[in-house]
This record gives structure tokens, C-alpha cells and sequence, in this order.
């Protein structure tokens, strides 16, 4: 066997993820830990300073709610909320992120985060929820704040977390392995918080091999958040709400400054506005295609309707919204400064979050205010934390949340011990950067009351701790076993490599669950015969090989994002509906179905490979 040391932590309580709600997490565990005298200890596949979705920086703080300023109240974020997902949302949850969040943006401008203000010293909003930053470094703003909390002795950086540790229903650690040594990490805990994002490279993305691995949501996230809840046996919830964000085309910049700030209009290729024209069509989804804003998957559902009847492409107006702002100022001096902070404005929010961008509006002499730029639906990515809800099914907070909705612990999924936050976990959308920092905060107050009030040590089986260790390092020892097999590493007749796996991974979910191929349509059909090829290619991600730890880490990321692949297509196959046209159209089930506002939630029993699919009710609280 791969000669790896085997290198064991005991903490109290254990961060997985380095992100925003990781983040979150380790500021308010440091302070509970010293009242009560806890462990914690924080591991990040990679360097915590850029990890995660916003890795390249961001250029809005998406979730602020301004309840103290008098902006809004809790319901109305709970309102939004609820309306932009169809009527599918934990009220309970997103109450509790949004009655906190303001505190976290407090925070972010405490530790040198550059909120944006106008001349009376009040924030700038983008849109309603929405505040304006210099956001190219708030990534290490925030997670200089984390390790200062911590410790970097507390902290274990490069660290891939693999499998759950689960002992009689309760998680009690996790094992993973370096990503640069020959190290195998045993994490024992009495509190553990998954808090490792969302998932990209699940479907096919839009670029093939000239830009691979460029996609909308950084290729940093693989489904780790959704596999370890799923295979620790955790109730999940909302599995098949995808999210597919609109975006300037090919290189993924963002719209919402150009829609919310300036106010831009998108047109198809005729000149046509897609939301009046389409407008009539917004009356098959009522009452959720009457709400303000239109939601997210029905903007773009008015939009792809024009794309498949070839009226595209579709352009973002920014030369006419740039010009319709700086009229704003009459005097012509004025004017002209207007004109010079726009154009600044708008190459900055590339440069703050999606570089990418900025590189190709250059390489295509793009001036926004000369002419328009493309955009287009991006490939189905899983992300609970922005208008996408996948993830664990959570306890609500004791003093709002129904009966059903709370067992003990605020935020804690079905399995004692393990708590989620962020993208982890689920029906709680919208929480973006700002609420997931808030949730992982939540939670971890939540784990450390967990972990005092269960002082028993983990019960970590060491037997199974060998067997985990023995597999998942079993793709190195099989590439050195057999790569004499073949002239070409690549192609060979005793393992697949996570390349190769990964596109036939990727081509299926295309074809079969609704990917950029298919115009994101599916049917019962063709979901069946994609879960009959995901078994045969669960059957050889037991071939996976490696031939360095990099791959290793390749081969990993691909067997969580084939767990995070089925529990979707299962859960669109269970919801007998279309809900969000946007993100997914089932053709047999064109429509939406008032039996269906429920809870699609599934889950997992690792001993028999078998699923239980289940709906709950929505419980209001407003
Ligand atoms: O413009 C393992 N988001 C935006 N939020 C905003 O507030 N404003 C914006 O402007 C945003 N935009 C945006 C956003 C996301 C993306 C992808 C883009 C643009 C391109 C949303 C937020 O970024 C998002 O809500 C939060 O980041 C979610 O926080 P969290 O903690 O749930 O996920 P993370 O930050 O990605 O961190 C994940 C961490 O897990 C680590 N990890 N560690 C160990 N072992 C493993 N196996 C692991 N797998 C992953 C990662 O390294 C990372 O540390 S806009 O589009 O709306
Ligand atoms: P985006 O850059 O698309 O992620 O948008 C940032 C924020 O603005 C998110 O909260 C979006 O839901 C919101 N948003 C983007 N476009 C619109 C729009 N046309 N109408 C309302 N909200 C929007």
C-alpha cells in the first residue's frame, strides 16, 4: 500500500472547509471554545487566504438586510426568499441567517473589508439586499480573521477531507489525506461542521477543452459538503434545486451590478426585450410569476425561450445603460466625470471577482460603452447558498422554528454531531457570502454547545479507519501497479483516470439530467436510463487511478460529485413537477403542481447503497 504516514487529531470541536462559512465558523468557535475550554481544530483542501467560491474576490456583499437602519424587516428577506424559490424554502432558516447577517457584514468592515459609501457616509447599494465593495482581497480579509481566531497550529491547510467518521448514528470525525505529503490524517471529534461548498463539474460545462475547467462557479468546490452529509447517512433536502446563474458569456462575469445598479436592459438579437415580450408567459408560474423581483430561474426561463427559438444572441445593453446614466448630470464637465466613474465601475466589477472577464473584453475590444456584451445561461452548478438550495436537511433555532423542524441543536443535520453551514446546507438559499459566514458563525455556537453538553471522547473505530485508509489510497497503488499496461497513461485496461471519468460523468448528466446540451430538459425517461449508467460508473470509480497526490485529490473530487449527481437525479425523478423552469424543465411533468409544495428529501444508507426518498411539509412561520 501507498506508504502514507498516519498523522491523528483530536479537537473538540472540527471545521471542515476553509470558506466563507468556515470562516464564520472558526471567529465564533474561537470565542465559545475559551469560555468553555473546547478544541478546535479547521481543515481546508487548500490555502484558506484564497479557497473557495470566492477565491478571486467578490464585488458585492449579496445578503444584507439593514434591520437596525431601518431598510427592511426579517419577513421581508424571508418573503423574497420564499418567492424566488417557487414557495420551496425553510422560513425558520433563512429568518435565523437574516437576523444575524448584518452583524457579519459589521464584522467584514471591522477587519478592512472596503464597503462602499455614498457622501452621507451610508452603504451603496446594488439592489435592495445588495451593498457595493472593493472585494478583489475580501476573501483573505475574512480568512485572516479566522486564523487569527484559531491559530495556524490549529489549522490544517492542503488537507482533502474524504470520508465521515460516523460511530451509532453520530459523527464523531472525519479522515482525509495532504495533498502534498505522504500524510493520512484521522480527525477525531466530539462536534463536526461540513462547511466545504457546493459543487461544480458535475454537468458538462459550456466550454470544452480550449477552456476547461473555466466555469461560472470556481472549480475549487467539489460536491465534498454534499457526499460526506450523504454518506454519513444525513437527511438532505432540495437535491434538486440546481442553480443556473446568467452571465456575461464565456467567461463567466457577473450581471447583477449591471442589472440592479445601472439599471441595464438585456435584448435578444432582434432588439427585443425578453421580460416584456415573454411577459404573458410569466402567468403559467403564478402566483411566483407575479412576485417582484421575478425570480432568478424565471428570468432566465423568459430568456432561454427566446435563445431556443434562435433569437439570439442575448446582449446585456450596458452602452445604453451607460449612456442613459451619465445623462442623468446636465452640465457637460460633469457629465463627462460621470461617464469616465462608470466606465471604471464596470471594468471593476470584473476585475474585483471574475479577471476573466476583464482579459476578454480586452482581447475583443469590448468597451462597454461603445457597445453590448454577450450573456447566456451558464451549466447547472449545486450551490444551496446562492439561488440554488441543495444541501442537509437542518434543525431549525429553538425559539422559531415549528416542532417539526427542530431537534436540539440549531443548524445540526439529522445525524448527531454533524452540523452544516453554507452551500452544506439546505432550503435555506440566498444566504450568499455574507449568510453563509453568518450560518457557519450560528453553527458553531451551536456545535460548542454540542460538544459541552456530550464531553464523551469519539468513539473512532480503528479497524474501519485502516479500511478507509487501505481504499482511499487505493488509486495510487493501482497506477503504480499498472502503468506499464499501455504507451499511454491516459488509456489503459486497469484503471480509469479522474480525467476520463470525470467527462463520462459529465456527458451523462448532460444528456440524461438536464444539462446545456438539452436546453436543461429532461423526462422520466431519460432520467432512468441516466441512473443505469451512473451505477455502471460508480462500478468503475472503483478503478480510479492516481498517479501523484494531485490526481489523487482529482479522483476523490470525482467520486463526491457522483454521489452529489445521483441524490439530484433522484430527487427530479421523485418531484412529479416542473417548479423552476430556469433551472430545470421535466417534459413529461410540464407543469407546476400544487401537490408538489413540499419538501422533495432523500437519503442515503451507505451499508446498502439504497435511497429513501420522502417529502415534508412547509411550515410557515410569517
Ligand atoms: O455575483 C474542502 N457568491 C456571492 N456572494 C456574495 O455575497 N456576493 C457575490 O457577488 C457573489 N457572487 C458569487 C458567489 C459565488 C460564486 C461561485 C461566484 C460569484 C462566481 C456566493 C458566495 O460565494 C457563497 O455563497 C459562499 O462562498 C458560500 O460559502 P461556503 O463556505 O459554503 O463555501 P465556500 O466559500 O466556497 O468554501 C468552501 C470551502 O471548502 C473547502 N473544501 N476542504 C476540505 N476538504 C474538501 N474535500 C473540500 N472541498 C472543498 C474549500 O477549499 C473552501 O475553503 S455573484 O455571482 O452573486
Ligand atoms: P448576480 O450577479 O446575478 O449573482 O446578482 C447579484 C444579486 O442580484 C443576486 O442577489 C441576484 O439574485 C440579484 N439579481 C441579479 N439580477 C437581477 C435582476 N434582474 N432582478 C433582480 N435581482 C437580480
Amino acid at each position: 500500500m501507498a506508504n502514507f504516514e498516519t498523522v491523528e487529531v483530536k479537537t473538540d470541536v472540527l471545521i471542515l472547509g476553509g470558506g466563507m462559512a468556515a470562516c464564520g465558523s472558526a471567529v465564533e468557535a474561537a470565542y465559545w471554545a475559551k469560555k468553555n475550554n473546547l478544541s478546535v481544530a479547521l481543515v481546508d483542501k487548500a490555502a484558506m487566504d484564497r479557497s473557495g467560491a470566492v477565491a478571486m474576490g467578490l464585488s458585492a456583499i449579496n445578503q444584507y438586510v439593514g434591520v437596525k437602519d431601518g431598510q427592511n424587516s426579517v419577513k421581508d428577506y424571508v418573503d423574497y426568499v420564499r418567492n424566488d424559490l417557487m414557495g420551496i424554502t425553510r422560513e425558520d432558516l433563512v429568518a435565523n441567517i437574516a437576523r444575524h447577517v448584518d452583524s457579519t457584514v459589521h464584522l467584514f468592515e471591522k477587519w478592512g473589508l472596503p464597503i462602499w459609501k455614498d457622501k452621507e457616509g451610508h452603504y451603496v447599494h446594488e439592489g435592495r439586499w445588495q451593498l457595493m465593495i472593493n472585494g478583489e482581497s475580501y476573501k483573505i480579509v475574512v480568512a485572516e480573521a479566522a486564523k487569527n481566531a484559531l491559530g495556524m497550529d490549529n489549522i490544517y491547510e492542503r488537507v482533502f477531507v474524504t470520508e465521515p467518521l460516523v460511530e451509532n448514528g453520530k459523527c464523531v470525525g472525519a479522515v482525509g489525506f495532504s495533498v502534498r505529503e505522504n500524510k493520512f490524517y484521522v480527525f477525531k471529534a466530539k462536534a463536526v461542521i461540513a462547511a466545504m461548498g457546493g459543487a461544480v463539474h458535475v454537468f458538462k460545462p459550456r466550454s470544452g477543452g480550449e477552456g476547461l475547467g473555466r466555469s461560472w462557479y470556481p472549480p475549487f468546490n467539489s460536491g465534498a459538503s454534499a457526499y460526506f452529509t450523504i454518506k454519513a447517512g444525513a437527511e438532505m433536502t432540495c437535491q434538486e434545486v440546481r442553480f443556473i446563474p446568467v452571465r456575461f458569456k464565456d467567461a463567466y462575469g457577473p450581471v447583477g451590478a449591471w442589472f440592479l445598479l445601472f439599471k441595464s436592459r438585456a435584448t435578444n438579437g432582434l432588439g427585443e426585450n425578453y421580460m416584456e415580450t415573454r411577459r404573458p408567459e410569466l402567468e403559467n408560474w403564478a402566483p411566483y410569476g407575479k412576485v417582484k423581483p421575478v425570480p432568478a430561474n424565471l428570468r432566465n426561463w423568459l430568456m432561454m425561450l427566446d435563445v431556443m427559438e434562435g433569437k439570439g444572441p442575448i446582449f446585456m445593453r450596458t452602452e445604453e445603460a451607460i449612456e442613459k446614466l451619465s445623462k442623468e448630470v446636465s452640465d457637460e464637465k460633469e457629465r463627462k466625470k460621470k461617464l469616465k466613474e462608470l466606465e471604471s465601475e464596470a471594468w471593476e466589477d470584473f476585475l474585483d471577482m471574475t479577471i476573466s472577464q476583464a482579459l476578454l473584453w480586452a482581447a475583443t475590444n469590448t468597451m462597454p460603452e461603445e457597445r453590448p456584451s454577450e450573456i447566456a445561461a451558464c451549466e447547472p452548478y449545486f450551490i444551496g447558498s446562492h439561488s440554488g438550495a441543495s444541501g442537509a436537511w437542518v434543525s431549525g433555532p429553538e425559539d422559531i422554528a415549528p416542532k417539526e423542524y427542530f431537534w436540539g441543536y440549531a443548524h445540526m443535520t439529522t445525524i448527531n454531531g454533524l452540523f452544516a453551514a453554507g452551500d452544506a446546507s439546505g432550503a435555506s438559499s440566498h444566504k450568499f457570502s455574507s449568510g453563509s459566514h453568518a450560518e457557519g458563525r450560528i453553527v458553531a455556537k451551536a456545535a460548542c454547545k454540542y460538544a459541552v453538553d456530550n464531553p464523551g471522547e469519539p468513539a473512532v473505530d480503528n479497524a474501519k479507519v485502516e479500511a478507509l485508509k487501505e481504499r482511499i489510497l487505493r488509486p495510487l497503488d493501482l497506477y503504480e501497479k499498472n502503468k506499464n499496461a499501455t504507451t499511454d497513461e491516459t488509456v489503459n485496461p486497469e484503471y480509469i483516470t479522474p480525467h476520463q471519468y470525470m467527462f463520462r460523468l459529465q456527458k451523462l448528466m448532460d444528456e440524461y439530467a438536464g444539462g446545456v446540451t438539452t436546453n436543461f430538459k429532461t423526462s422520466d425517461k431519460l432520467l432512468t436510463k441516466g441512473l443505469e449508467l451512473l451505477k455502471f460508473l460508480k462500478e468503475d470509480s472503483e478503478k480510479l487511478g492516481a498517479k501523484n497526490h494531485h490526481e489523487l485529490m482529482r479522483c476523490w473530487e470525482n467520486i463526491h460529485r457522483t454521489l452529489q449527481a445521483e441524490a439530484h437525479i433522484r430527487t427530479i425523478l421523485f418531484r412529479e413537477e416542473t417548479r423552476w423552469p430556469g433551472y430545470y424543465f421535466r417534459s413529461d411533468k410540464p407543469k407546476m403542481d400544487d401537490s408538489w409544495k413540499v419538501f422533495a428529501n432523500c437519503k442515503y444508507d451507505a451499508a446498502s447503497d439504497s435511497w429513501e426518498m420522502m417529502k415534508r411539509d412547509i411550515i410557515s412561520i410569517y
